[in-house]
């Protein structure tokens, strides 16, 4: 079975979609779990992805090509993810922040909530505060989540914070925020009520938030 996951990585790396699709409907009709796939095999690309990206061994469009394929798994992924005999669990409003379009790792923390019982609105990227604003009023979340993976962008989570307390509403809903790098320490900075390291970790924090 490990083959299999480092199969699935190479297929990621190397950007074969087909391939790749092909190896996670293999893996799931061998019994291998969703969660399993993604950690051992999908995440394990990624991280490759980030690493070459990062030392300028890959570039855009082929991360673009990786991040495609990851989309792809996922969707494949997801009834598997979200599956069980489910009760509702509270309501999140998550997005990634204005000025960030990236949105793997916001994806996988909605599935995993949905899968945890949550109903999720998710508003997408490159989301301004005040829209997370307008969103908290119309959903009325217990939640709200912010992703951001550029240092460049994590301010705009301290923004949303300060557009939620304008508008009155901070008191009415929890704050999550995650994203590569964001830590607890700057969570703790803006005044959010939790951090998430990743996907499992958010949801354990989103049930104690509500709990
Ligand atoms: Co971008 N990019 N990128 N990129 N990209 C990073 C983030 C970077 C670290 C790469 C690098 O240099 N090593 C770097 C940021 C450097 C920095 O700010 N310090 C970077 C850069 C610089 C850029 C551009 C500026 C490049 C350019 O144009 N010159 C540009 C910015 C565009 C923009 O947003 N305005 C850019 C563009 C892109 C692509 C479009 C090519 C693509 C995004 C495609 C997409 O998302 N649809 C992309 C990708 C794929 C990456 C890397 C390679 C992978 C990110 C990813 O999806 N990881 C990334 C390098 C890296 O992180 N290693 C990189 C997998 C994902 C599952 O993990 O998102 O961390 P992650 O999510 C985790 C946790 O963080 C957590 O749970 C998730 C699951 O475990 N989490 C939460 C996330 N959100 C959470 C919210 C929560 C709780 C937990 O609560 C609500």
């Amino acid at each position: 079975m490990k083959e299999l996951h480092q199969k699935i990585s190479e297929g990621l790396v190397a950007a074969d979609l087909e391939l790749v699709k092909q190896l996670v409907e293999d893996a799931l009709d061998k019994g291998v779990s969703a969660i399993d796939i993604l950690d051992n095999g999908l995440l394990i690309g990624m991280d490759v992805v980030g690493k070459r990206f990062k030392a300028g061994d890959m570039w855009i469009p082929e991360v673009i090509r990786c991040s495609k394929i990851m989309h792809a798994s996922l969707d494949i992924l997801r009834p598997h993810l979200a599956e069980g005999d489910i009760k509702a669990t509270g309501t999140v409003v998550i997005g990634t922040v204005e000025g960030d379009l990236h949105d793997i790792g916001k994806n996988l923390v909605s599935m995993m909530l949905q899968g945890a019982g949550f109903k999720v609105f998710d508003l997408g990227t490159n989301i301004k505060p005040q829209d997370f604003v307008e969103a908290v009023k119309t959903h009325t979340p217990d939640i709200l989540g912010m992703s951001a993976l550029l240092t460049t962008t994590m301010p705009k989570m301290d923004e949303t914070i300060k557009a939620l307390n304008e508008a009155g509403i901070r008191d009415k809903v929890k704050v999550m925020a995650g994203g590569a790098p964001v830590t607890q320490a700057f969570v703790d900075k803006i005044g959010a009520d939790a951090y998430g390291a990743n996907a499992a970790a958010a949801t354990e924090k989103a049930k104690a938030l509500v709990a």
